[in-house]
């Protein structure tokens, strides 16, 4: 995309600034049966054109970084390459770093305002993630940090061919509650919102894969508060 544009090509082949698409959900995890948990995935969230499109122009797009991270007093470097973009003067601290928002690129402003409108919430950042293949992966977690506004869900795009599986479970104090666990495959182009109280009740993870060979871009956009 020539970088002096400041929409990239496929926002006329979207619906960005038009009606919320009708995008059909699937729910994964049921907030009456889940202790208020709500997960749920539009598969066909955009169209395999510009799903291809932007997972390429993002590749190059974004600056990409391998992150230290410390975890249980521990530091490494995960095989995962990250990015953090938003409003200007925000910034999000997890695993021990604070990540400062770069100014939105073209196509995750695009991206940003797709989300918005399919899911009616608002986002002003977004971290973003580039596994290479199924050797990259990201472990049981929750996104529960404190910069985070509570009420606002998270929303996670995924790009690219390197499908991944997306595993869901109680966190190990609530393993007795009768709450599953459950595993997704996430395909490109599709959109999952973990909202209500997942953060509180489950962890999630993208482990890892031997038999994907394929990169795969993940972008979850997110509401911190302003400082
Ligand atoms: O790659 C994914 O789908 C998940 C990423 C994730 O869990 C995170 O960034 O916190």
């Amino acid at each position: 995309m020539d970088p002096k544009r400041r929409t990239p090509d496929h926002e006329e082949e979207g619906n960005a600034d038009k009606k919320p698409r009708a995008t059909t959900w699937e729910q994964i995890l049921d907030p009456a049966t889940s202790r208020g948990a709500d997960v749920k995935i539009s598969r066909d969230f955009l169209a395999r054109i510009i799903a291809d499109k932007c997972f390429d122009e993002l590749s190059k797009e974004i600056f990409w970084q391998q992150e230290e991270i410390r975890m249980m007093g521990k530091t490494f470097t995960p095989k995962r390459e990250t990015a953090a973009y938003g409003d200007e003067g925000t910034s999000y601290t997890y695993s021990g770093s604070k990540r400062r928002a770069n100014p939105w690129t073209p196509n995750l402003a695009f991206m940003r305002r797709e989300v918005e409108n399919a899911t009616g919430q608002t986002f002003n950042f977004v971290l973003c993630n580039l596994y290479h293949n199924g050797e990259a992966s990201i472990g049981h977690h929750s996104d529960d940090e404190r910069d985070l506004n509570p009420e606002s869900c998270i929303a996670s795009v995924s790009l690219g061919p390197g499908e991944r599986d997306f595993a869901l479970k109680p966190k190990k104090k609530h393993a007795n509650s009768g709450l599953l666990s459950t595993t997704l495959l996430l395909n490109s182009g599709s959109l999952l919102i973990m909202g209500g109280t997942t953060q509180t009740y489950f962890t999630h993870a993208v482990p890892k894969r031997a038999k994907v060979t394929q990169p795969r871009i993940n972008l979850t956009f997110r509401n911190v508060k302003i400082q």
